[in-house]
């Protein structure tokens, strides 16, 4: 009898000692998410080259920051011999800029997309998020 009631007493101390620690776990792991995910990248536009074609190479974008007009297309070449993917920041829920993100493109494959509105756009590879880019749309 005393052996279970004891029991009891260590599973209901542990009850109340693991719901605040989970509570403040959940809050911290919300917090150190939403900041991840809120970083900007800083656009630079004076390294803004004027084209509408960017190259994906084993060094990443190229040229990693270009400037267009609105209502421009711009469109991606993989030249390395690997798989990427291009995606919106931030990584990996890509919400800055909806509709910006490609498929996987294989070697050789292409992606357009027109930009339509003006801003300062940052971009990253999916598959290789270190791998970023940047569209200045005036
Ligand atoms: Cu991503």
């Amino acid at each position: 009898m005393y052996f279970i009631y004891y029991e009891n007493f260590i599973m209901k101390k542990y009850v109340l000692f693991a719901i605040p620690v989970l509570l403040v776990l959940v809050v911290v792991a919300a917090l150190v998410f939403f900041l991840v995910i809120n970083k900007r990248e800083d656009v630079n536009p004076d390294e803004a080259v004027d084209t509408t074609s960017v190259s994906i190479t084993s060094d990443g974008f190229e040229p990693a920051t270009i400037k267009i007009k609105a209502g421009d297309s711009v469109t991606w070449t993989n030249n390395d011999d690997r798989t990427h993917h291009v995606a919106s920041d931030p990584h990996p829920i890509h919400t800055d800029l909806s509709g910006l993100e490609s498929d996987n493109l294989s070697p050789g494959d292409t992606y357009t997309f027109t930009f339509d509105e003006a801003g300062e756009f940052t971009y990253h590879c999916h598959l290789h998020p270190g791998m970023k880019g940047a569209v200045v749309v005036e």
